[in-house]
């Protein structure tokens, strides 16, 4: 044993000794190897590669290497769902643009296939950019792709591409007609921020519409409608669907989903077909409302309002009118560009959305990746009418191991916390209810942190005592946790004059930590989670994939993904706990965790 090794051994009686002396007898070192590789690198002052495979993640899509960022043309044909995405073949960082292309039974099990859009015309000789898929009325699927046509400036164009072969469930070759692009940027439009088509709806006129993402004077996103019979000649409308002043626009997302808590999704020009009003989705039509979602190319977060579509003003109008302030996202975590998409094996809208990585570019060089999309999630609206809900799609929980760990009915005083063992959970999916006795302890909400949920973490993280929280789980957390990824609660009481003293929820990821490893981006994330705890009830679902965090708060009501490397809490060395770091006491109704299989991605 060299001196290295001996050291290690030291450090590790001398850990066990610790552990023993504090009594804390759930620590289980069940893998010597990888205790005495984190323990020699400890004491050497050096925490462990960023470069592990363990924390390449277990159940999400990503492809074998490489970089991926945006989702693409999701769809479903003939039985099989597809997914395209932005991917380079050639390295761990963005470039060399083509569409990969992986298929599905159940959106769970991948297929990859050879890339469906690649370079090959004048049209997108220097990059195949975004883009989406629609049904045309006889059942065929057409993509709209986004073309750079120049090297020297991103000089963007849309194209159109069509299947080689109806008959052939996987769509695995794709023609590009000769008179492409069928939409250039004219009439004044920024021809380097013009991209991003969505998938078209249908109009009452037979026409078929769809946006463009792009940048209009002011600084303002702008998305452009286009109007075509025939998706070969396309007509801009004047003024754009909607804009407003936060920058480039990218990925626009335009879909109509049922009021009244219906869960089910509709086709993107369906008004018709599922009412039969004749209004087509014009602002008299009460069972419908819009989602307008948009990438900002700025902030780097997808941002959606809720609102009405008056198709003969071909103008969306949020309901809130500080809508555009942009208040809801999808997620208050990392996941952009992304896309939905109406699944008619399910009559359900599904959402995809891309996590890059929160590492540095030359740990992705050095790990041969970068991205992954998140799991896919259901998305409808909520029964107020004010926001979506999104749920991981049922089928995941295929996944799920047969023996789960449950706990019930245990009560963490303030400070405590308990350890869910008996199963691993580097790569688990965790439902807990929460109960809260009493809000009184709740801290008051500072007025000027009211629309500034991500301050407010990160003035109040996971190891910042509270009132009523902060309260959640420490996933991905080592067995002395010192490393430990906090997904939380936060109790606040709105102020009496404005807010009648109302308790506010703040939901909270806070990874600052979740590794020792240097040079990583541990921001803390956070949304504000507009539910009723009068009845003191909240919960929260954690799916956890290694390097992931992906967390829904009170159903669904607010989601927040998170990339985290631990140096140690990897593997089998990743614990998980439920902890009360606020002053009112917190009952776990109920915690049920999984262990997570992994899937077939025969990429
Ligand atoms: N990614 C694509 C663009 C889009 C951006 C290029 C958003 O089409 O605007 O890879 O991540």
């Amino acid at each position: 044993m060299g001196v290295l090794g001996r050291v290690a051994w030291a450090w590790l009686v001398l850990l066990l000794l610790i552990q023993q002396l504090a009594g804390a007898s759930h620590v289980v070192y069940d893998d010597l190897d990888e205790i005495e590789a984190a323990a020699a690198a400890a004491a050497d002052g050096v925490p462990p590669s960023i470069v592990n495979s363990q924390l390449r993640t277990g159940y999400h899509f990503q492809p074998p290497k490489n970089w991926i960022n945006d989702p693409n043309a999701p769809m479903y044909y003939k039985g099989w769902y597809h997914l395209f995405y932005q991917y380079n073949p050639k390295g761990a960082v963005w470039g060399n643009i083509v569409w990969a292309h992986s298929v599905s039974r159940d959106l769970v099990n991948w297929v990859a296939l050879k890339p469906a859009i690649e370079p090959s015309i004048k049209a997108d000789k220097y990059g195949c950019w975004s883009g989406s898929a629609t049904m045309m009325a006889d059942g065929t699927p057409v993509i709209m792709y986004t073309g750079v046509n120049r090297p020297d400036v991103n000089y963007q164009v849309q194209n159109v591409a069509f299947p080689r072969n109806t008959s052939d469930p996987l769509l695995r070759e794709w023609v590009k007609p000769g008179h492409n692009p069928v939409i250039v940027p004219e009439g004044g439009i920024n021809a380097t921020e013009f991209r991003d088509p969505t998938t078209a709806w249908r109009g009452a006129d037979g026409q078929w519409r769809l946006l463009v993402g792009s940048l209009a004077e002011r600084s303002r996103g702008a998305a452009y409608v286009y109007r075509s019979r025939n998706f070969r000649t396309w007509i801009r409308v004047r003024r754009p669907l909607h804009s407003a002043p936060t920058g480039m626009w990218e990925c626009p997302d335009f879909y109509p989903v049922m009021m009244d808590g219906r869960r089910e999704g509709l086709d993107t020009s369906a008004t018709i077909d599922v009412f039969g009003h004749g209004h087509h989705g014009d602002a008299s039509n009460q069972k419908i409302k819009y989602v307008l979602k948009n990438s900002l190319d700025l902030r780097r977060y997808d941002y959606y309002t809720v609102g009405t579509y008056d198709q003969k003003a071909e103008r969306y109008l949020p309901d809130n009118p500080a809508g555009d302030d942009h208040h809801l996202r999808y997620d208050y975590g990392n996941f952009y560009a992304s896309k939905t998409f109406y699944d008619p094996a399910k009559r359900r809208r599904i959402l995809w959305g891309w996590a890059n990585e929160s590492d540095t570019a030359a740990d992705d060089v050095a790990k041969g990746w970068a991205g992954i999309q998140a799991i896919p999630r259901k998305v409808w609206l909520d029964p107020s009418g004010k926001q979506l809900l999104q749920w991981p799609i049922e089928e995941i929980e295929r996944l799920r191991g047969k023996k789960p760990v449950i706990l019930t009915d245990r009560v963490l005083k303030p400070g405590e916390h308990i350890e869910v063992s008996g199963l691993q959970t580097a790569q688990a999916d965790v439902e807990v209810s929460f109960e809260v006795a009493s809000m009184e302890a709740a801290e008051r909400l500072d007025p000027a942190m009211a629309y500034d949920a991500q301050r407010l973490c990160s003035l109040r993280g996971a190891d910042e005592k509270g009132g009523v929280g902060p309260f959640g789980l420490w996933v991905l957390a080592s067995a002395r946790l010192e490393e430990k990824t906090a997904v939380f609660f936060r109790v606040f009481r709105a102020p009496a004059a404005g807010g009648g003293g109302k308790p506010v929820v703040l939901m909270c990821t806070d990874p600052t930590k979740s590794s020792r490893n240097p040079n990583l981006y541990q921001p803390t994330f956070a949304g504000f989670v507009d539910t009723d705890v009068t009845n003191g009830k909240i919960s929260l679902r954690s799916l956890i994939d290694r390097s992931v965090v992906e967390s829904f708060g009170a159903g669904g009501k607010a989601c927040i993904l998170s990339r985290v490397y631990p140096s140690l809490a990897i593997g089998k060395n990743a614990h998980l706990y439920v902890f009360n770091n606020g002053k009112a006491e917190i009952r776990v109704t109920k915690l049920t965790a999984w262990e997570m299989k992994k899937p077939l991605l025969m990429n």
